[in-house]
């Protein structure tokens, strides 16, 4: 996945024509589209070959089964010429593993969620998730941009891995909060894709995101 923007779209929309021209229209401004169950699950796997030929795709599936499911699972993604997949740590290293094992391109583990329920249960292991990231190789973990103290202390933890963000825009995080706190990407859905003009809106996120990393803008 290249690293221009350092914006990820999370492309949760049912409509394939939609899927499509989001795409067509912010790809300048995006390094990745994250594709999500609402989409495949409305419009099938042809979706991402489709997408995949416009610019990178990271299949947002959390994969959280048994290592000889998650290793199927996997396997599908990549043929589907996915660049990235988001599985589950929580169930153990060895179905992370088998997701490394099968996959032809990035693994990101989730570790903290970022909405308020993630504090019942993820948060508590959070740390223990992105070791478990670090031991098994993953490229990297997704680590909640409504609470950028915890991207900070997961950043500790996970070195120069790679930290993909969520929770901007509709869910209350910014931009510039998450990569000042020392993530890589921040994925962001809603702000864009629900925005009257998603390309304005991308280009308006990848500035703040440029100031907030103190880099000049991409060209
Ligand atoms: O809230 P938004 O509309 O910007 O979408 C955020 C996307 O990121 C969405 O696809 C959601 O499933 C995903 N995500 C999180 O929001 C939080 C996580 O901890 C992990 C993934």
């Amino acid at each position: 996945m290249r690293r221009r923007t350092r914006l990820i779209l999370a492309l949760d929309v049912t409509e394939e024509s939609k899927a499509l021209r989001l795409a067509a229209d912010t790809r300048d401004y995006v390094d990745a589209f994250k594709v999500n169950y609402p989409l495949v699950l409305a419009r099938g796997m042809e979706l991402v070959e489709k997408l995949a030929k416009i610019g990178d795709v990271i299949c947002d599936f959390k994969v959280a089964d048994i290592p000889n499911t998650n290793r199927l699972i996997v396997d599908q993604v990549f043929r589907r010429h996915a660049k990235g997949v988001i599985v589950h740590g929580f169930v153990g290293e060895d179905a992370v593993r088998a997701c490394i094992d099968a996959a032809r391109g990035d693994v990101f583990v989730v570790t903290e969620m970022s909405h308020p329920g993630a504090e019942e249960f993820t948060a508590k292991v959070a740390d223990d998730l992105a070791r478990l990231a670090v031991k098994v190789g993953a490229a990297g973990i997704i680590a909640p941009a409504t609470r950028p103290e915890r991207v900070k202390a997961l950043r500790a933890i996970v070195g120069d891995r790679l930290i993909l963000s969520p929770g901007v825009g509709a869910q209350g995080g910014t931009p510039a909060d998450p990569i000042a706190a020392g993530a890589d990407y921040i994925i962001v859905g809603r702000a864009i894709y629900d925005a009257a003009n998603p390309r304005a809106e991308a280009e308006k996120i990848t500035k703040e995101i440029a100031r907030a990393a103190g880099a000049p803008l991409p060209r």
